[in-house]
């Protein structure tokens, strides 16, 4: 390895990388938590230039402690959503829900509540700040998204992740639905969250499951999930602009 430190970076970063593919564990020492992170998920190779825009250019939402937890974590938009296929499945405590992960895959996957919770997760106290002005701290657990896709092996060619939910928001019958690209899935806060301030997340912020897409907007965040689907393009999903609410004009990248 060469000294120089630039340089020393990279080859460690190749070295992350390349060990990650092959689902090894290597030293951690001289890494940042990002990379650690990265190491642990055991990213696959077709992604590694993804994953190395990701380690090169960005950075983590604000995480905050214990005593910032807002009393309540208001609920917004849909609260209790209506539709036969969601009330059937809350009526028995959501043990036959399936989150179905697929398009640009090449391994499909259909996941019960159980398996979810049994996976990798992680922790992190964020504040969400909804458009309407109003923000809340709280605690979400859930499965990172990379390590989701990771499973699924999304495939060459894929640019963003859809997400469909169960509830029917709006007047227009277009379903809530959500897109984000490729660097923000990866992103090591970005999770599909199982619960909230340490209870399984209930009904009025997104049960069984929700999107945590940290350094976005309230409406970025996906609750009710139903299913997740790697694409190359989301032109031809409902209005065509990426969201229920792009697609009544809002902006599609809602970072903060
Ligand atoms: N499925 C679905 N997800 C949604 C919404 C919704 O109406 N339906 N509202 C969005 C908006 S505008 C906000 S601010 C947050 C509110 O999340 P909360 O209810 O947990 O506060 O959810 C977002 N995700
Ligand atoms: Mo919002």
């Amino acid at each position: 390895m060469s000294n120089d430190p630039l340089f020393t970076r990279r080859q460690v970063l190749r070295g992350v990388i390349a060990g990650a593919g092959a689902g090894l564990l290597v030293g951690c020492d001289s890494l940042s938590q990002k990379e650690r992170f990265i190491n642990v998920l055991s990213i696959g190779e077709t992604l590694n230039q993804r994953v190395q825009r990701f380690l090169t250019g960005d950075s983590l939402a604000k995480e905050y402690s214990e005593s910032m937890i807002s009393p309540v974590f208001r609920a917004n938009g849909s609260t209790n959503p209506q539709t036969d296929e969601y009330l059937a499945m809350k009526a028995n405590g959501f043990s036959d829900y399936r989150l179905k992960i697929g398009g640009l895959v090449d391994n499909p996957l259909e996941l019960g509540l159980d398996a979810i919770r049994a996976m990798p997760s992680r922790t992190q106290i964020t504040r969400h700040d909804c458009v309407e002005g109003w923000s809340v701290i709280g605690k979400w657990a859930g499965v990172p998204l990379a390590h989701l896709l990771d499973t699924a092996r999304v495939k060459p060619g894929a640019r963003y992740v859809v997400f469909y939910c169960f509830d029917d928001y709006g007047d227009n019958g277009g379903r809530y639905y959500e897109s984000i690209d490729l660097l923000d899935a990866y992103h090591p806060q970005t999770m599909v969250a199982h619960s909230l301030n340490n209870e399984p997340l209930g009904v009025p912020n997104g049960a069984p499951l929700r999107m945590r897409i940290e350094r976005k907007l309230g409406y970025k965040q996906p609750k009710y999930l139903r299913m997740i689907e790697v694409v190359d393009s989301y032109a031809a999903i409902q209005g065509g602009k990426g969201g229920y609410w792009e697609d009544n004009g809002y902006d599609w990248y809602g970072g903060i």
